[in-house]
């Protein structure tokens, strides 16, 4: 029986062949084009990058391989007496293509529990950061400590290795990483809000289940949310901006752990990830300003009206290339009908969604007035207790490398090259649209 990694390997090489016989018939088939406006407006729409892992629909929302949402809720592994999927299948999927079986979700787990070991010098990186730092500076320095455990960079140091092995070392770098983030995001929470009580791993458990115990989160519901999150917020194709950050400083042969830390820098812009952490700040201050509770709808249009006014965008709200409610949303609001249908913050969630969308789209320029994943997310945590909304990103950042570091082994077994676009001045362009 061949491992993961020899079937990676297999797979790798089909789709290395695929893609040769592709460029040689097509690849000088137009696919696509640019006009001047695109240049300027973060190049929406252009087509620039391949990412095998997962594929966005404006309208339906993101497939990972083919697989909508609510197809993997039903379809992945679960653990035993749980109904959400368990991460390790997702991973797996990303990765070869292909449906896991329980065992291979079982030899995941297994096999990151076996990988999960953290140097004591990433610890002593993270607590040489005053407490007041945010989790998400702590999570990318943490990341970048650990950078001495690449086997990717020892082995390209070495002059051993060609291009040919690079998806090996990519390989074990990115299981590595995968296996190591939770315990590194746990002892930040803990640090930085539970006074350095830390609790040690539990590899009798999941993945995910395992993180939420290591967070200080043991209860089964609790496991079940986090299994969900962690499988939701793992991929969102390759443009957006932690993963086209990972893609371009992984291009460059820098490490997976360079890599994904520099695309959690991204992660940690509000627009971005950061915008679960604003959706539960601005949420409280409405709450606060309009005197707690759950306000009505005329109450909360007028603070949406107060917060447009005031030049700032609705967190939670709007997405560079959805057109709807973001699948990821629903998953969410699903879980909490099942689980929690009665929270308060829950259904001002709710409420707001009854609310906003209209408000946008009389405005007249946002292009997607619908919620994103972000405007649930905080609202499901809070109710079990995790209240520290600086530290959602984190959450966010740990699932995220589900998909980045599968595509990274793609990249590097595709033989990708280095990334560089061409980049024109506005002078080149009023003299290029003049010759027209
Ligand atoms: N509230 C107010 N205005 C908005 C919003 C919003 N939620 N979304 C878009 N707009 C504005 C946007 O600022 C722009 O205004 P202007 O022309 O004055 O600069 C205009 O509408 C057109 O923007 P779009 O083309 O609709 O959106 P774009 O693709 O540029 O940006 C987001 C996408 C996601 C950055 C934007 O919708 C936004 O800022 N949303 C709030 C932050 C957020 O929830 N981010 C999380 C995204 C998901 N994630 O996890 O990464
Ligand atoms: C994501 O999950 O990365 C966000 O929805 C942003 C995006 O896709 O552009």
């Amino acid at each position: 029986m061949s491992t993961l990694k020899e079937k990676f390997k297999a797979k790798a090489d089909e789709q290395a062949a695929r893609v040769r016989k592709l460029m040689q018939e097509y690849g000088h088939t137009k696919i696509g084009e640019i006009t001047l406006s695109q240049v300027y407006q973060g190049m929406r729409g252009v087509i620039g990058l391949v990412t095998e892992t997962s594929l966005l629909d404006p309208n339906e929302g993101i497939r990972f391989r083919g697989y909508s949402i609510p197809q993997l809720r039903k379809q992945l592994p679960k653990a035993p007496g749980g109904h959400e999927p368990l991460p390790e299948g997702l991973f797996y999927l990303m990765l070869l293509g292909e449906l896991p079986t329980e065992q291979d979700v079982i030899d995941m787990s297994n096999a990151w529990g076996r990988r999960s070991h953290v140097p004591n010098h990433v610890f002593d990186a993270i607590d040489a950061l005053p407490l007041s730092t945010h989790p998400m500076t702590m999570f990318t320095i943490g990341i970048m400590a650990m950078q001495t455990e690449s086997r990717f960079a020892k082995a390209y140091a070495s002059g051993k290795i060609g291009k040919a092995d690079y998806w090996d070392y990519t390989f074990e770098d990115a299981m590595n990483l995968i296996a190591r983030l939770p315990r590194i995001a746990a002892y930040i929470y803990r640090r930085k809000y539970k006074g350095g009580d830390n609790i040690q791993p539990d590899h009798s458990l999941d993945w995910a289940a395992n993180f939420a115990h290591m967070l200080g989160y043991d209860d089964e519901s609790f496991y079940e949310l986090m299994r969900l999150y962690m499988t939701i917020h793992a991929d969102h194709e390759g443009g957006n901006v932690s993963a086209h950050t990972v893609h371009l400083v992984g291009s460059a042969l820098s490490d997976p752990y360079l890599a994904f830390s520099a695309g959690m820098n991204g992660l940690a812009g509000p627009l971005h990830g950061l915008a679960n952490q604003e959706v539960i700040k601005w949420i409280k201050n409405m709450q606060q300003e309009l005197g707690g509770g759950l306000p009505g709808k005329e109450q909360i249009a007028a603070f949406v009206h107060k917060t447009l006014s005031e030049g700032k965008v609705i967190p939670g709200y709007g997405h560079a290339v959805l057109r709807q409610t973001d699948p990821r949303f629903l998953a969410q609001m699903d879980f909490a009908k099942k689980h929690l249908p009665d929270d308060e913050l829950v259904n001002l969630v709710w409420r707001i969604y009854e609310v906003v969308p209209p408000i946008l789209q009389e405005l007249g320029k946002v292009k997607n007035p619908w919620p994103n994943v972000d405007a649930h997310s905080g609202a499901l945590l809070e109710h079990y207790g995790l209240v520290e909304y600086e530290f959602y990103t984190v959450l966010f950042g740990v699932s995220r490398s589900l998909g980045v570091l599968a595509s990274l082994c793609w990249d590097r077994a595709l033989g990708l090259p280095i990334e560089r676009p061409k980049s024109v001045t506005t002078e080149w362009l009023e003299q290029f649209v003049k010759g027209q």
